[in-house]
């Protein structure tokens, strides 16, 4: 695999995705494409600013006329689409975005990649499209999928998709579900960065509920490796779950991380629940880790710790996010003048 397009590489796993390809292939090269929504964020990349083996293109993966251009010129060995609205509570308030970009986005990667005839297409899933578990059993990839979010709706409806090009068409997709990532440049408003600012910066951390909810948690890099062995190594029209092996109620995580930050539990707030808040996620990756040979990695607690330490050395990071402010910084550093709407959108 000599050159890929990443969709969405500016936001947290992506970012994440294109610093590991590029340092595990010498030979490799990337175009990252991305809308720059308020997830968005050149800083995530700045180390490689002036790197030959990568490209930014600024666009919308639902903008076909672009999006056909960039694909059909490309000589793409593989896309691999992370770009998404991800945020839950965000599909909750308004799902309009969440259908154009998770829905309208794929399809359109879709028929331009397959109009190129690219040789492989991996589309970056989640573990909420099985829905909710119980208090006992694993989402596996025969698990039926059953979406209770208008997020996990659109990422449902992406997958049929994907699965549905495979199978009429026999073009060459797989596609990966995870469960929840932490680690470094994951944007301040899910969990574990939103709690480890608020507390650094002695606010209150809103839990929703009882906290009694659990979620899977994994590493980002170990995430990435997932994605890297299926689409290297995965079977066509697959799906393959990648998984922490870490379940967690939000109340564990949330007393881990007051512990390891020296932070008193007064801090916790608990506030009304989520609407329709899914009760447990839990991954059963064993295809992966027998088919590919993966496994996550990272210790969880060293990770935590790891990604606190980043957090509290980033806190200039988290503030220019959260002001909107990170836009004028890259421009002074780079000398670029960047998209003036975004920092309207905020
Ligand atoms: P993120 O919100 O941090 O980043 C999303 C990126 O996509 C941003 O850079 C944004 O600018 C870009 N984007 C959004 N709309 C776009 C559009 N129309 N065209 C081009 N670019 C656009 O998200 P993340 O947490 O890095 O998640 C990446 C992918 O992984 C998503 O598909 C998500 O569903 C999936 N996923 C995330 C998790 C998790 O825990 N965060 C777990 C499993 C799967
Ligand atoms: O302030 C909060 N208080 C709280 O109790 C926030 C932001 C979250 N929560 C709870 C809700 C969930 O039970 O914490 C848990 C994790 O919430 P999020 O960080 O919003 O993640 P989640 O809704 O589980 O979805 C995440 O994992 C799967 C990602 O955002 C998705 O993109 C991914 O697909």
């Amino acid at each position: 695999m000599k050159r890929i397009l990443v969709t969405g590489g500016c936001g947290f796993i992506g970012s994440v995705f294109i610093r590991q390809e590029l340092e595990t292939y010498p030979e490799l090269s990337i175009v990252n494409l991305d809308k720059l929504t308020y997830a968005g964020n050149l800083e995530n990349l700045a180390d490689l600013h002036g790197e030959p083996r990568y490209e930014f293109q600024r666009g919308d993966i639902a903008d076909a006329g672009f999006v056909n251009e960039l694909i059909g010129k490309g000589g793409f060995d593989a896309v691999v689409n992370f770009a998404a609205e991800s945020h839950v509570d965000r599909s909750l308030l308004d799902s309009g975005p969440f259908v154009r970009t998770n829905i309208v986005g794929t399809q359109v990667l879709l028929d331009a990649a397959r109009a190129a005839a690219v040789p492989r297409f991996l589309q970056v899933s989640t573990d909420e499209v099985y829905g909710s578990l119980g208090p006992t059993g694993l989402f596996t990839e025969d698990t039926p999928i059953n979406p209770n979010s208008p997020y996990s709706a659109s990422k449902a409806s992406a997958d049929l998709l994907v699965k549905s090009y495979n199978h009429s068409f026999g073009f060459p997709a797989l596609i990966t579900r995870c469960s929840n990532n932490y680690g470094p440049y994951q944007f301040p408003e899910k969990l574990i960065p939103l709690f480890i600012s608020n507390a650094l910066g002695d606010q209150p951390l809103p839990i929703y509920g009882a906290g009694t909810n659990v979620r899977d948690w994994i590493h980002v890099t170990d995430h990435c490796r997932g994605i890297d062995a299926v689409l290297r190594r995965g079977r066509l029209g697959e799906v393959y779950n990648l998984g922490g092996h870490n379940e967690k109620t939000n109340l564990e995580i949330t007393y881990l991380l007051l512990e390891l930050l020296d932070k008193p539990h007064s801090l916790i707030k608990y506030v009304s629940d989520r609407p329709g808040h899914d009760l447990r996620y839990a991954i059963d990756s064993t295809k992966a880790e027998t088919e590919l040979g993966w496994k996550p990695r990272v210790n969880f607690q060293q990770g935590l710790r790891e990604t606190i330490d980043w957090y509290r050395g980033n806190a200039d990071w988290v503030a220019r996010i959260k002001s909107g402010a990170y836009l004028r910084y890259y421009e002074q550093q780079y000398g670029k003048r960047l998209h003036e709407d975004q920092a309207a959108h905020r």
